[in-house]
């Protein structure tokens, strides 16, 4: 069932060519939270101790969450050789014995941030906003079919930028991070790139008439609306200082 953000318009146009998909596509790049004012403050010009932390913690509901988005996909996905691949990206955030993977990365940059594992897996921190973006990522991935849940997963198109400027930038930027917690934005600059290449063959495969080409844009528009919207409730809480509820006079 399509959410409410997403729609068909039928329309007789004709198709776009590949590349003129793929490139409006590439398009969205525009909108993609590599450009919100959380992350320009954080990446640029330094956020405190707090708002790293709060970062940090909000960010690993978001990959917890990963693997049970893509085990949804997986469920939605008929086709064995895609599910092979797919089942990938599992076990790059789950780990596999002798590899812990991407959650316990995560984990390790909450130590090196000074975020006990406990209070992250506690999900203690998390704001209801981020909270009600990452649960509607996973829903939609439930109910999308396997190529609807496919083409939201291209905001990775635009993420190995955001990891490298991180890494660029970090380090000098805040020197009290010890530099062990930078695993994970290393190993998703080589994962990320694999991902999308499956998942943007599979979309372009997929979206054939005008109308299933539009429809798959607005399917990326949610999934990059998921993501700014998870750094609108931290930009309230951790650069604003209203977290929610702030100004109720008795809580
Ligand atoms: O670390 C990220 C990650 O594992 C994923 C999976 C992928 C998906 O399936 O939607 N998206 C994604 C993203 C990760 N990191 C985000 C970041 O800002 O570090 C970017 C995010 C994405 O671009 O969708």
């Amino acid at each position: 069932m399509p959410e409410f953000s997403i729609r068909r318009r039928p329309t007789q146009e004709a198709p776009w060519t590949l590349s003129e998909f793929e490139q409006r596509l590439r398009a969205k790049e525009r909108y993609y939270h590599l450009h919100h004012p959380f992350h320009v403050q954080m990446n640029e010009h330094g956020v405190s101790r707090e708002a790293v932390q709060g970062w940090v913690t909000n960010r690993f509901y978001y990959q917890q969450c990963i693997p049970l988005k893509d085990a949804a996909v997986l469920a939605n996905c008929t086709e064995r050789d895609a599910r092979r691949a797919w089942i990938q990206r599992i076990l790059d955030h789950d780990g596999l014995a002798g590899d812990e993977g991407g959650i316990e990365a995560w984990l390790q940059l909450g130590a090196a941030v000074g975020l006990e594992r406990a209070y992250l897996e506690s999900g203690e921190g998390v704001l209801p906003g981020v909270r009600f973006a990452v649960d509607a990522y996973v829903n939609f991935a439930r109910r999308a079919t396997f190529e609807e849940a496919a083409c939201s997963s291209l905001t990775e198109l635009f993420a190995p930028t955001l990891h490298q400027r991180r890494l660029d930038r970090w380090p000098a930027l805040y020197p009290w991070i010890d530099a062990r917690g930078y695993r994970y934005f290393r190993t998703r600059l080589s994962e990320a790139r694999r991902d999308v290449e499956h998942g943007l063959k599979i979309s372009l495969a997929h979206f054939q008439t005008r109308s299933e080409q539009e429809y798959a844009l607005s399917i990326l528009q949610f999934k990059l609306n998921v993501l700014w919207t998870m750094l609108d409730a931290m930009w309230l809480a951790y650069i604003e200082h209203k977290p929610p509820f702030f100004s109720c006079p008795n809580v």
